[in-house]
This record gives C-alpha cells, sequence and structure tokens, in this order.
C-alpha cells in the first residue's frame, strides 16, 4: 500500500494525458502555487462554452451557456477545491471538513479521497438532493446531518475548526475563491474579451465573488447580474433570510458569507443582484433541458431564469452559468416535467399503441 503522500501528483505527472490539463497548471502564473507544489487534481476545469440558440432568439442576445457540470465532480466546486485540497495537503493539514447544501460537500470528499487525507461534512437534514448525498458517502466522507439548516451548519464549523487543526474548505477559504476565478478567464479567452454580461445564481456568494475577482485581474468588467430565489434571498432584501426556502436546494441559504463581496461585484461591474420565483427557475430548468437539450440541476437555472424575466438589457454577448449539472438532484427533475410514463403489456398491439398512439 502506498502512503497518502506519495498517492499525491505531482506537478510533472499530474496529467495522464496532455487532452485535458488540470486548472491549477493552466493558471499556475495566477495561482498562490508553485512548481513542486502537491496537486491535487481529478483534471478540472476547461468546461464547454455552449452556444443556445433557443435562448439566444427569446433575449435577442448571443447566450451561451458555460457547462460547470462538466468538471469531475459535476459542479464549479472542483475549480476551488483542487486549490483548497492542494493547499491544504501542502500544509500538512490531516483533514478537511465543511458545511453544505451538497456540492460542496461532494466535492471536498472526492478531492480527500484523492489526497488520501479525511473529510467531514455538515448538511442540513433531509435537505440534500440525493446525487450529492450518493457522492459524498461513496467517497468516504464522514456526513453528518444537522438539525438546522446551511446557515446555522456553517456557523458551527467555523466555530469547530477555529479550536482544532481541520482545514476549512467553504468558500471562507481563499483558495476556493483563487480557484474559482479559472471560470472567467476561460469565459475571457473564449471569446476574446468580448463578454458583455454574465449571469449567475447566487447561494453562499463565493462564486460571484470569483468571476469578478477573475476578470479584474484580466482588466476586464462584464456586467455580472447574480441571481437569487426568492425565498432565499438574503442579498436583494438587504437583510439576514432566518428560513431559507427554495426547490434549488444548492442555494438555499439565508446568510451569505460573501454577502460584501457578492454586492461589491455587483455595483463595481454595473450588474445587481435580483430574485428569481421557484416557478420561473422550474420553467428556466425545463427549458433548457427540453428545448437546449442541456440538463441542469435546479439552481443552475436560476441564471438563465433571471436573463428570461429581465432581460439582455442590450447585452449581445451574454454568458448564463449552469453551475451543476440535472443528475445531481433526479428527485426534482422527476416531479418537474412535462413528460409522463406510459405502461405497455409485453405484446406487438399494446407496442404499437404505446408508440404511435395519440399522446
Ligand atoms: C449548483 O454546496 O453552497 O454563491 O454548500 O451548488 O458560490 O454559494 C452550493 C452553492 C450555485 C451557489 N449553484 O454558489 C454548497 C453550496 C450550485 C451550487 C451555488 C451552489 P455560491
Amino acid at each position: 500500500m502506498s502512503t497518502p503522500t506519495t498517492r499525491l501528483l505531482t506537478v510533472e505527472g499530474a496529467a495522464d494525458t496532455r487532452t485535458h490539463v488540470p486548472l491549477l497548471e493552466r493558471y499556475r502564473q495566477r495561482l498562490p502555487f508553485a512548481p513542486g507544489d502537491p496537486l491535487v487534481t481529478l483534471q478540472e476545469g476547461s468546461t464547454p462554452l455552449l452556444r443556445a440558440p433557443v435562448l439566444s432568439e427569446l433575449v435577442g442576445a448571443t447566450v451561451r451557456l458555460k457547462l460547470e457540470g462538466a468538471n469531475p465532480t459535476g459542479s464549479f466546486k472542483d475549480r476551488g477545491m483542487t486549490c483548497a485540497v492542494s493547499a491544504a495537503v501542502r500544509e500538512g493539514a490531516k483533514a478537511v471538513i465543511c458545511a453544505s447544501t451538497g456540492n460542496t460537500a461532494a466535492s471536498a470528499a472526492a478531492y480527500a479521497a484523492r489526497a488520501g487525507i479525511t473529510c467531514a461534512v455538515i448538511v442540513p437534514e433531509g435537505r440534500i438532493a440525493q446525487g450529492k448525498m450518493a457522492q459524498t458517502l461513496v467517497h468516504g466522507a464522514r456526513v453528518i446531518e444537522l438539525k438546522g439548516n446551511f446557515d446555522r451548519a456553517l456557523e458551527l464549523v467555523r466555530e469547530l475548526t477555529g479550536a482544532h487543526p481541520i482545514v476549512l474548505v467553504n468558500s471562507v477559504n481563499e483558495f476556493r475563491i483563487e480557484g474559482q476565478k479559472t471560470a472567467a478567464f476561460e469565459i475571457h479567452e473564449a471569446l476574446e474579451g468580448s463578454l458583455e454580461a454574465l449571469c449567475i445564481p447566487v447561494g453562499n456568494a463565493g462564486n460571484i465573488t470569483s468571476y469578478w475577482r477573475g476578470f479584474r485581474e484580466l482588466g476586464a468588467a462584464p456586467r455580472l447580474w447574480g441571481f437569487q430565489a426568492e425565498g432565499a434571498a438574503p442579498l436583494v432584501l438587504g437583510k439576514i433570510v432566518e428560513q431559507p426556502e427554495t426547490v434549488a436546494s444548492a442555494i438555499r441559504i439565508g446568510n451569505p458569507v460573501r454577502w460584501e463581496d457578492a454586492m461589491a461585484a455587483a455595483t463595481d461591474s454595473r450588474g445587481s443582484i435580483r430574485p428569481v420565483s421557484d416557478q420561473e427557475i422550474l420553467a428556466a430548468f425545463r427549458l433548457l433541458a427540453s428545448k437546449e437539450g442541456m440538463f441542469c440541476e435546479p439552481a443552475s437555472a436560476a441564471s438563465v431564469a433571471g436573463l428570461l424575466k429581465y432581460g439582455a438589457d442590450a447585452a449581445e454577448q451574454v454568458v448564463c452559468v449552469l453551475t451543476g449539472r440535472g443528475l445531481k438532484d433526479p428527485e426534482t427533475a422527476i416531479a418537474n416535467n412535462d413528460g409522463r410514463v406510459i405502461p405497455c403489456a409485453a405484446e406487438i398491439g399494446a407496442i404499437e399503441e404505446a408508440v404511435l398512439g395519440d399522446p
């Protein structure tokens, strides 16, 4: 058996092939890592930027989707986690921890497994999507279900890490923000600096903070349009939401840790943070899947819901960030679609009727 240290990939050996370069290598010049530092990677980043013809037509702009669900664990969190866990390993950490609505937990669990260190996650009881729970468990993290919501979980985990040598990998961790800013680099490069507006869901507000940092470092300044679910919209209301509620469980957050940074990103970019209803989120979710062929999780669809609701405001080049993939949350998908399953006897007449008959 190899020890955790020898199992870590070095920078030199990180990519088995040259077809996909980990973001920490691709953007090393702009990240707080030196050659030879431990690199914990699952080959994240370099995600597709897909044209969305139906959306483009609807809003009268060229709309593209940044497919962050194409990251190894199926969400944008991997960009931050490769950095946070690599830095933790560099510091000699043996354990990481986070509070999570699900995706951070899945990502932390995967990168901790890769690094050969332990991981604990605190999730709100009964409130994280099944795909995320499956990932977190199968990666071997210790899953702690809190009788309380995400905001309380984060408070407690911050207190805990103040007293114990466990590295906190929520987006209070600067390495998370550093890693996630690389998505802005990729979009800027792909569009050769022509991006005018970015639509993005906002929960704990780490990601909008990261994008703004990334764009600023390149001297770019697209407008950032952040969207929160109506029932979990503290940044829109200007006050903490004690009991956040939305179908989009990933962004069911009432007291974002990057509050000031997110407001600054919206203001400095001449953007905004606005609300979308659950109905609007689910309508965008279904439209993406049924008309663009793109299955994302409900929280991700908030970016598109916001664009459809408020319009492109004369921006011609727009990107919507689809933060996580649809398979993360099968229950919500099964409960919210226009399809139906047709039962059928195992004989040709019944099959004919099922396939060719009136729907
Ligand atoms: C799919 O996993 O907070 O505004 O604990 O999973 O940076 O918080 C997830 C957030 C958007 C919001 N889309 O990003 C967690 C967690 C998806 C998400 C967000 C999340 P932030």
